[in-house]
Order: structure tokens, then sequence, then C-alpha cells
């Protein structure tokens, strides 16, 4: 039975329906309003300001329907209504986890057991399916990585992942960058050393959040590709040493990149951020882009370094990795504000060229969000 119930002071109601009660104040009502002179009717934008609430966005009244809540305002009688289904959608009269390192709504972590079932999409069920494009975004979005196979093996293919859903984003190294052995790199990526599980560019604020690595010719000995889940890795940190993660989620790092000439990229971040309400928001973390952390307070830095070591080998951990070898037609996505990336040394007999490109997550998960609003 669908009630709701106005405070003495007509400041806050109480919504209850079979779910549960739930309090909304008459100030949020009233900003939020879903009316036409509220909100733009066609593109849904607001039409009012802060400034044209009144003063007192006190209740008059309150009537519930099956399917609705009616109010009215006291101070000018305005009347909205609201969809039941909408109070409950954007409830936030919730109990809520604050516990530092808490994972994003729609987050799963993982570690080598996903081996088994390595989230891949076919390209060219994602171009022609919706239901195939859509499974494949919400597993980006679960996981923060998946592989997509069936591209073409000609250069450029990298960006037909992009545009299933989004935009690529150009930096100093390009729409894309070669990744292969060059005679004076640029970056140690194009060379045939082994990387390190890393987050790309951290020295970048914003950091690209996604990356794009296709691969064209994979023949040489060596070259496989690991995925680590950075979140899975903090929190594994935050069992461990609960003071350790806290020193790598309240003092900034900082990490630099001036490998080219005219290029001095810097930015001053912690490797582990977490929102104001404790969520885990991104990672950053890559041994050949750290510059000296300098925001670190003197008697708390062996403890930082601590800290950052045994992150470092959580990250390391066979234990951590997902791990596949590119074949040509072969790609992977990853969400690079969470999941980082390896690569084992190549060399010998045979070729390995592979091209990335970055793009961003808000274009991932627009496009995801209107595919489930149609679903
Ligand atoms: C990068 O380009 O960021 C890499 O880590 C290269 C990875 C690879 O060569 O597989």
């Amino acid at each position: 039975m669908t009630q709701v119930q106005l405070s003495p002071d007509n400041q806050i109601l109480t919504l209850t329906t079979p779910s549960g009660a739930h309090r909304f104040h008459g100030v949020w009502l009233r900003h939020n309003a879903l009316d036409a002179d509220t909100r733009d009717p066609g593109n849904g934008q607001r039409l009012i300001t802060l400034a044209d609430l009144p003063d007192n966005c006190a209740l008059a009244t309150a009537e519930a329907s099956e399917s609705a809540v009616d109010i009215s305002f006291a101070d000018d009688n305005k009347s909205v209504s609201f969809p039941i289904a909408w109070l409950l959608a954007n409830a936030y009269d919730l109990p809520q986890d604050t516990t530092p390192g808490h994972l994003p709504e729609h987050a799963e972590t993982w570690g080598e057991a996903l081996n088994d079932t390595v989230p891949t999409g076919h390209y060219p069920d994602l171009a022609t399916n919706a239901e195939a494009k859509r499974t494949w975004l919400a597993a980006i979005r679960r996981y923060g990585f998946a592989k997509v196979s069936g591209l073409p093996t000609e250069s450029g293919a990298l960006f037909k992942v992009v545009d299933l859903f989004g935009y690529v984003r150009e930096t100093n190294y390009g729409r894309h960058f070669e990744v292969r052995t060059e005679v004076n790199p640029t970056n140690l990526a194009f060379t045939g050393l082994g990387l390190q599980a890393h987050t790309d560019n951290p020295y970048r604020d914003p950091v690209p959040s996604l990356q794009i690595l296709s691969c064209l010719e994979n023949s040489a000995e060596g070259g496989a590709n690991m995925v680590v889940d950075g979140f899975a890795a903090a929190q594994k940190l935050r069992e461990q040493n609960p003071e350790g993660f806290a020193l790598l989620h309240n003092y900034s790092a900082r990490f630099e990149y001036a490998g080219e000439a005219g290029v001095r990229l810097s930015s001053r971040r912690p490797v582990i951020e977490l929102t104001p309400e404790g969520t885990l928001q991104s990672v950053r973390f890559n041994a050949r882009s750290s510059a000296a952390p300098v925001d670190v307070p003197f008697d708390k830095m062996p403890a930082y370094y601590a800290a950052m070591r045994q992150l470092s080998d959580i990250i390391d951990d066979p234990a951590s990795e997902v791990r596949f070898k590119l074949n040509p037609g072969e790609a992977f996505i990853v969400d690079n504000t969470r999941v980082l990336h390896a690569r084992k040394g190549y060399s010998g007999a045979g070729k390995r060229w592979l091209q990335g490109c970055y793009a961003d997550k808000d274009g991932l998960l627009s496009t995801l969000a209107a595919l489930e609003a149609n679903a």
C-alpha cells in the first residue's frame, strides 16, 4: 500500500511503499520537479536556476495514487506530479556504503579465475547487433576490460572499435600510435622491453579513460599481454595494510613525461583516488612515469613507499592477472582509470605490431545507457 505523509513543519514528504519509507525535502522536490515549467519537455534540461526557487519550499498538500505522487507548494500553490518509480529511482534517504574503497555501482572485481571466461565481443556482431554490443559494453563497465575478435587486419582497424561507442582522444602521440620496436623510441612502449602492469598516461589530467590496443602482427617470440584489476589490487592492499591504503588515497603522487621535444606533461594526483563518499574512482600506477612524490609528509614517507611496494607486489602477483597473446585481428580495451595492462618482452624472429589509441568512458557509458533504455 502506497502512502504519503507531510512532516509537521511541511518541509519533508515521506513516501511509504511496499519497498520501504523514503523521505524527500520540499526544496529537493521543487528543484527537481519534472513539469514543463521546470524542465524542457524536449531535451529534458532544467529551465530554472536556484534563484527561481521560492525562499521557503514548504509543501501544502500531498496525495498518492498507484503510480504517482501529486504535491503542491505552500508559497505559490504550484502543483507538480512525480511518478513513484522516478522517486524510488532517485531516493536519497537510504543507507549508504561509505567504507573507503568500496566499489562503484556495476563493478565486480576479478583475478586470474577470469582467464576461463575473458569477456570478448566479435566485431561483426558488435557492429550489427545491438544486443551483442550492449552485452560487450556492460562487460567493460563490470570488469573494466574486454577483448574484441574478428577485426580486419588492416591499419586503423582500432578506430572501428572506438566507433562502436564514441570518439578518439587525440594526444601528443597522435590520433593513434604504432606499438612496435622503433629506433630512438619516444616511449618505452615502442621497444621490445617487457612493461610492468600500468595505467597509461597518468601524467595527463584528466587521463584518457579508455585505451584500445589492436593487433596487426604478433609472430615474435613473447609479447603476451596481461591485464590486472586495479580496484581488486587496491582492495587487497586495504585488507593487508589499511594505513598504507589510506596513505595512497590521502596524498598526491606526481607523474611526468617529457620524452619528446615540446612536451612536458605532469600531474599531481593520488595513486588510489576515491570519491568524497569513499567509492573507488581511479587508480594511477606507472613505474615509467612516476615522478618524485613531494606531498607526503616527511615522517610518513617510509610508510608511503612501503605501501607502494606492497601494491606493486599485489599487481605483479600472477594470481591478479588475466593473460592472452593477441592474434592479428584481435584487440582489447581497458578502462584506463581502473585496469592496468602489461606486456611480456619480445624478440627473436618474427614481428610484433600493435596500434593503440585513447578514448573516453563517458561516451561508452552513454552508449550503454541508451542501449539499456531501449532494451
Ligand atoms: C602501451 O602502449 O601502453 C603498452 O603498454 C603497450 C602494450 C603492448 O605492447 O602490448
